[in-house]
């Protein structure tokens, strides 16, 4: 028997903290937190510890698993199960066109380099456009604001943490979350350190988070920032506090946001926003009088009803006062490889080079919103979806409306899921296929390279042999185009590959990325430059400098005229959208907004006995104000219902709510294959959010999942 250690980095959630696994023959043993990377430096949360329960979890599916007539799952070997896949995918391409399959891949899709680059490839042969992720319930419309400012949805600033003197933080929770759209392993110390040095961490939030309790919390109404970061343009603008250098060098279009400001004085915007008056002011004269400020938002402003507006006016703020692409403000993080050039090069770098079937909206990074599945299964006609891969997700606990799609799923020809377990989704397929686990496989961090506060590359081994017979994502596809006859070489980025002459397996592509980018070896040409092979020599990974660069703006900008555009049509008419808003429906007087916990991770981590001890369950919080009003102690089973559904869970009442405001964790009520998941209880809070496409977010698809109005009462017999 050999124990040996083995080091690695956790792809659970975007700071990537190094991990030690101890492993014997073949098996893991145990995690612990690398100690010796140089970011994370023996940092790892209670999730990426849990991790070694989910790897050897008996729960997990081991061999591809099929429907039987009488609705059971029997175990069936790869040949046929992916024979039979491919045969019945064949005949749906034959009888109705490739456009009448889809994709939807979940959140830890993206962790891994292979899997979406193979995906993409898969459905790009197939000409489909049925392309959809868990962008649309996260992300999207960050990339869709970037699109209108820069021209390149990719092109995402970071907030300079090391260096800023004032942070303005909305809709984010970092100290649990651990922070999104930035890696940053040790936030925590980095935003203390901000404070330390004297400056400001004002957190935006309607509730007073673990984040917002450490530094100071600007109480904000649910989906009331863009009315707050208009009002700070109107401030800032109106007191002539804009850096005119700034504006004048970098953008076009400052006098139309301006003016489109105008009309949004904080005496006008309070009752939306949250803040009051005075508040907003003060807040806009310190972001303008600071040397050094940044605004940052995440989740709480990406999944209201304005998010694509919101996420354009956070980088509008910042560089209207002065601070993007400068020490201190906000940064485009360069990587070793030019991400955003290959993904621009691989036809990838896309908003609205097309529109959904259901619902005409744009696509995002080539994908459309979750939100339109179900009606993209249910309507007729040319381009009717009627087979479904979902790879890595869980889109039934995850996108709003679950009754809507599950019922749209049952009408599928074909529902195919690629996942760890049998998960809520899965139980509704028609084949689960068994993926391995990230310590089954070798990566590395393609999409968060841009992202790295400090610049950082690394490679990782597979940890532990894949268990049963779980494969790749990438392997399964390719598996799966050869019995279909497709070529996945014809497209993105292994047409790249054809052209430096490498055999595309990722591996391969990966190691010619690196070694053609700005930081590669060039094969020999530049000593010090860098390759797999040199990076599998440093097992905690590189750090390449202690700073990502300044400056670099104009030379990023995809836009012909290189500034940013701050006034763009579809920004225009979404501000005007804005102003004519409707007050929500009688009868749902208060907002429901989401909630992360340090030991959840959205739907799948609710098996592991470590992060689920002390019998962890799903609880409404609500205000002390609100629960007297409504007649609800703590711990009293309470019925939550909004226009769309109900559901029935505990409440706990804290003083950390604000008035008017329910947070509920979404990834809860499970019905998988997961048994300590299934026992832990709780609900779908998403059956409380609008399934009708028409509800989603104009110009990235985002769904409606904060802010949603809602009601609360006691379960009749319910005591505290
Ligand atoms: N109300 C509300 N809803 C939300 C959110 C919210 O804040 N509020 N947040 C949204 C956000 S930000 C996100 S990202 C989405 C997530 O939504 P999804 O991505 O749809 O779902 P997850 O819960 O992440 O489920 C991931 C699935 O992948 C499986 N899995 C884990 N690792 C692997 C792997 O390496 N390979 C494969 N093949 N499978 C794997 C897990 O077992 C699980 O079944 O949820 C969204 N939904
Ligand atoms: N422990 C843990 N960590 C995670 C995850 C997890 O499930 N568990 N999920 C991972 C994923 S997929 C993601 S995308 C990231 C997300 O990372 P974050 O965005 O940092 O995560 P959240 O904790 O959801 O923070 C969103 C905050 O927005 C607030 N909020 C809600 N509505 C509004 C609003 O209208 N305006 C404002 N200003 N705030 C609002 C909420 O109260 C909440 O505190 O976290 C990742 N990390
Ligand atoms: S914070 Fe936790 S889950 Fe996220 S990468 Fe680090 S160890 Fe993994
Ligand atoms: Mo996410």
């Amino acid at each position: 028997m050999r124990t040996m250690q083995v080091h690695t980095y956790c792809r659970i959630c975007e700071p990537l903290c190094g991990l030690e696994a101890t492993v014997r023959d073949g098996e893991l043993l145990q995690i612990r937190p690398d100690r010796e990377h140089p970011l994370s430096k023996g940092f790892a949360c209670p999730k990426g510890i849990a991790m070694a329960e989910v790897q050897n979890d008996p729960d997990r599916v081991l061999h591809p698993l099929r429907r039987r007539p009488d609705g059971e799952f029997e175990r069936v070997s790869w040949d046929e199960a992916l024979g039979d896949i491919a045969r019945r995918l064949n005949a749906i391409r034959r009888e109705h066109g490739g456009s009448s399959i889809g994709w939807y891949f979940g959140n830890p899709a993206t962790f891994s380099y292979s899997h979406p680059l193979w995906m993409n490839s898969f459905m790009a042969a197939l000409k489909s456009p049925h392309v959809y992720s868990a962008g649309s319930q996260d992300v999207n419309n960050r990339f869709a604001a970037s699109a209108l400012l820069y021209g390149a949805p990719v092109l995402v600033p970071i907030p300079d943490l090391k260096r800023t003197d004032l942070l303005l933080m909305l809709g984010a929770n970092p100290l649990v979350s651990h922070g999104s759209l930035i890696t940053a392993p040790r936030i925590r110390e980095d935003l203390s350190a901000i404070v330390r040095r004297g400056g400001r961490v004002v957190v935006a939030d309607p509730r007073r988070t673990e984040t917002a309790r450490a530094y100071e919390h600007l109480p904000v109404a649910p989906d009331g920032d863009a009315w707050l970061l208009l009002s700070l343009l109107h401030v800032i603008f109106a007191e002539g506090l804009e850096d005119a250098a700034a504006c004048a060098g970098q953008a076009s279009g400052t006098d139309r946001l301006r003016s489109l400001a105008e009309g949004f004085a904080p005496e006008d915007t309070e009752a939306r926003s949250g803040v009051p008056a005075e508040d907003a002011r003060r807040l806009a004269r310190d972001l303008a009088g600071a040397g050094r400020a940044v605004v940052y938002g995440r989740t709480g402003t990406c999944l209201g009803r304005h998010g694509t507006l919101t996420a354009f006016l956070i980088d509008a703020v910042t560089l209207v006062t002065g601070n993007l692409d400068r020490p201190g403000g906000a940064l485009f993080g360069a990587a070793p490889l030019r991400v955003d050039e290959i993904l621009r090069m691989s036809g990838l770098a896309t908003y609205g080079r097309t529109r959904s079937r259901v619902g005409g909206y744009p696509d995002v990074l080539g994908t459309f919103p979750a939100g339109v599945m179900a009606e993209e299964i249910t309507t007729p006609g040319p381009g009717r979806l009627r087979a479904l891969m979902v790879s890595a997700g869980n889109p039934l606990l995850s996108v709003p409306g679950e009754t809507a799609l599950g019922e749209a799923m049952d009408e599928l020809d074909l529902l195919v899921c690629i996942d760890l377990y049998v998960s809520d989704t899965g139980r509704k397929a028609d084949y689960v296929l068994p993926a391995t686990t990230f310590l089954e496989r070798e990566d590395f961090p393609l999409p968060f390279l841009q992202n790295h506060l400090t610049p950082y590359v690394t490679w990782t081994e597979a940890v532990v042999p894949p268990r049963g017979e779980a494969r790749q994502e990438w392997e399964i596809i390719e598996g799966l185009a050869r019995r279909m006859g497709l070529g996945l070489g014809a497209f993105g980025v292994q047409r790249l590959a054809h052209r430096l002459g490498v055999r595309p397996s990722p591996r391969f592509l990966v190691d010619a990325l690196i070694r053609t980018g700005p930081a590669g070896d060039w094969y020999g040409l530049r000593r010090r430059g860098l390759s797999l092979r040199r990076l599998r020599k440093a097992p905690h990974g590189i750090v390449l400098g202690d700073h990502q660069r300044t400056g670099t703006l104009r030379r990023r900008i995809v836009h012909k005229d290189k500034r940013v555009h701050l006034a763009p049509p579809e920004i225009v008419a979404e501000v005007e959208r804005l102003a004519a808003a409707a007050e929500p429906p009688d009868g749902f007087p208060l907002r429901l907004i989401g909630l992360r916990e340090i030991r959840s991770h959205n739907s799948w981590m609710h098996n592991s006995p470590a992060l689920m001890r002390g019998g962890r369950a799903q609880a409404a919080r609500i205000s002390p104000k609100d629960a007297a009003e409504y007649g609800i102690a703590d711990g009293t089973l309470c019925r939550i219902t909004s226009p769309h559904g109900s559901i029935e869970i505990p409440a706990r009442v804290t003083d950390e709510m604000t008035e008017g405001t329910v947070a509920v964790p979404h990834g809860w009520g499970h019905r998988g294959g997961w048994r300590r998941a299934n026992e832990a209880g709780g609900a779908n809070v998403n059956v409380l959010a609008s399934p009708d496409p028409a509800d989603l977010e104009r110009l990235a698809g985002m769904a409606w999942l904060n802010a949603v109005p809602i009601r609360i009462a006691p379960l009749e017999g319910a005591g505290a």
